[in-house]
Parts: C-alpha cells; sequence; structure tokens
C-alpha cells in the first residue's frame, strides 16, 4: 500500500510505530508501480550553459566519462534513500526528473543545486578532484532541492546554517546507506574524496568533530563551531557566506551525529526518519532559527516513537550538548 508520510492518528504504541517506521513501505507512483528515478546527466563542457550535452539518460549503460557515470549513480543512491527509506517519489514527492551537468566551468572548485538542476565543478586538479567524486556531496546537493520543496528554509543566518545542515545531513546518510554503515561505525565526514594530497586535511566537513576536517596552508582551517558556544555572529551578505551558513551549520550537523550515534544502528532509520519528519510535516517557518528547528526534532521524535522513547532522550540529550536551547 502506499503511505504518505504522516502517521494517520492510528494510536499504535511506540514500539509498534517504530517497527512500522523501519518496515515503511516503499514510494509508489499514481498508478502503484515502484518509483524509479528519471536521471539525466549532461556535459556542460566546460562552459556555464546548463545543462549542456545529454550524455546519459535513465537506463543507459555506462559511458566513458567517470564524472558523468559518478553522477548518475550518486542521483540514483540519493533516490534511493528518499524512496526506499522515506516513500518520497524524488525531491518533489511528485516525481521529479534528476539532472546533472557535470564539467561545469574550468577548475570550478564547487557543485551546487540551482534551483532546478544540480551542477558539478571538477576542480582545480591541485587541491581540488572532481565534484561527484564524494556520493555526500551529490546528496548534498539535491537535498538542496529536497529542502526547496519541503521547508523552504531561507538561505541566510541560521535558517542558511540549518538548510546547510539538512543537505549534509541526508548527504551523509546517502554515503552511510551506500556503505551499509552504523552510526558508530560512519566517519560523519563530508566530501572525503575532494582533496588532493595536496591538501592538509580530510574532507570538506566533519560532523562527528566540526572544526577538524582541514588545517591546510592554502584553504585555511577549517572555521566550523560543534556548539552555540564557538557560535560566528556574521554579516547577512554574499561575502560573508550568507551569514556563515557553511560555518555554523557545524553546530545542527554535530547535534544530529550525537543523536543518531546515541541512538544506536543505521542513522536513517530513527535520526534520519525524526530529520526528514520536521522537513516534510508543514509548520516549519521558513526563517527558522536554531531552537525553533531544535524544538520541531523534539516534536517529531515524540509523534514517532513516544514519550518515554530513547529516540526522544537522545535528540533532546543532542541539542542540550551543543547548547541549543528549544
Ligand atoms: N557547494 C555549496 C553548497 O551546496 C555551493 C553553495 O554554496 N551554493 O552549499
Ligand atoms: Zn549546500
Amino acid at each position: 500500500g502506499r503511505e504518505a508520510g504522516g502517521l494517520g492518528g492510528t494510536g499504535l504504541l511506540p514500539d509498534a510505530l517504530r517497527e512500522r517506521a523501519r518496515r515503511r513501505t516503499p514510494a509508489t507512483t499514481a498508478t502503484g508501480a515502484a518509483a524509479a528515478p528519471k536521471r539525466s546527466v549532461h556535459d556542460a563542457g566546460h562552459g556555464t550553459a546548463l545543462p549542456g550535452r545529454l550524455v546519459r539518460g535513465e537506463g543507459q549503460s555506462a559511458v566513458v566519462d567517470e564524472s558523468a557515470n559518478e553522477a548518475y549513480d550518486g542521483l540514483g543512491h540519493t533516490f534511493a534513500l528518499y524512496a526506499d527509506v522515506f516513500g518520497r517519489d524524488s525531491l518533489d514527492g511528485a516525481g521529479l526528473p534528476l539532472v546533472a551537468s557535470v564539467h561545469y566551468d574550468r577548475e570550478f572548485d564547487n557543485a551546487f543545486w540551482d534551483g532546478e538542476q544540480m551542477v558539478f565543478g571538477d576542480g582545480d586538479g591541485v587541491y581540488f578532484n572532481s565534484f561527484t567524486d564524494s556520493v555526500d556531496v551529490i546528496g548534498h546537493e539535491l537535498t538542496h532541492g529536497f529542502t526547496q520543496f519541503t521547508a523552504g528554509l531561507t538561505y541566510v543566518g541560521q535558517s542558511g546554517a540549518l538548510n546547510e545542515s539538512v543537505s549534509d545531513v541526508f548527504g551523509s546518510l546517502v554515503k552511510q546507506r551506500v556503505l551499509d554503515q552504523t552510526a558508530q561505525e560512519a566517519d560523519w565526514l563530508i566530501g572525503d574524496a575532494l582533496f588532493t594530497d595536496k591538501v592538509s586535511g580530510s574532507a570538506l566537513r566533519s560532523m562527528k568533530a566540526p572544526g577538524t576536517a582541514y588545517d591546510d596552508a592554502h584553504l585555511g582551517k577549517d572555521p566550523q563551531p560543534a556548539t552555540m558556544a564557538d557560535y560566528q555572529e556574521m554579516p547577512h551578505d554574499e561575502q560573508h557566506d550568507n551569514g556563515g551558513v557553511h560555518i555554523n551549520s557545524g553546530i545542527p550537523n554535530h547535534a544530529f551525529y550525537l543523536a543518531a550515534t546515541a541512538i544506536g544502528g543505521r542513522a536513517w532509520e530513527a535520526a534520519g526518519q525524526v530529520w526528514f519528519d520536521v522537513l516534510t510535516r508543514g509548520g516549519l517557518p521558513k526563517d527558522a532559527d536554531f531552537a525553533t528547528f531544535a524544538g520541531a526534532t523534539l516534536t517529531a521524535a515524540r509523534s514517532r516513537f513516544g514519550e518515554a522513547s530513547a529516540e526522544l532522550d537522545a535528540v533532546t540529550a543532542a541539542w542540550r550538548a551543543v547548547g541549543v536551547s528549544p
């Protein structure tokens, strides 16, 4: 049967709810068929016109271009997390085709979601490899689409840092699921394949230990705080990362890590469900700050797992540990 995502007022006990969450029916289409991705990967040919030339469509076999194959596979793994675990048919819940462009611009050290599609640079080849090399980065960019279609968190200040954090959370879950890792086994790094060996560092960010992902002569030191004690108040303009959205995201990232590891098991099964519920159930303001978001995770954990649940305790303790009071 089809299950849209709510609990539907079943009155089931927490343990039964937990079982139900674990056995959630994968997403299906209107006709009842299992949801399937509709991927297309394009080659921007080192230019900036999008999407560029189609190089691999849905169901087509691998091509010579390794970046195109990495993007294709990463789109598939991300689609699978949303469909198989959360019962959602693509980013918009309605089968949105997933479009990616690789080889964007020259020596482009980034990847981004442009509001409609994913875009990946090849990296400069000196410090950065191709941005398709890390599946969590692919999941990160696609999740910007998911957030856009759901809570619509405004990309500035604390709501912007939450938007960034949600992308890291689901990006990391894509990677952990591909590797079939428990929360304890996962490295909680974002973009661990992106740096060349010229960079002194392991990844773009660490959810386990924000602020420790790199310390490098060229890139500087990872600026992320792990708790509110080190929160970076910055001007809300583009020169300052929209108020430090990629910096202060370390705080909600670390809260998710703490909650998921305290609960144990696969992070997408409980902590991931709670965060997914917060984004999709409605009621979260677009300009939510950390405290409002934290409160929403407590409400979601309570309604999915119950007042006396280990899950609610773990989420509560996680926000307390990073200094956010719901
Ligand atoms: N890779 C960055 C991100 O997705 C690009 C950006 O800041 N828009 O957050
Ligand atoms: Zn992002």
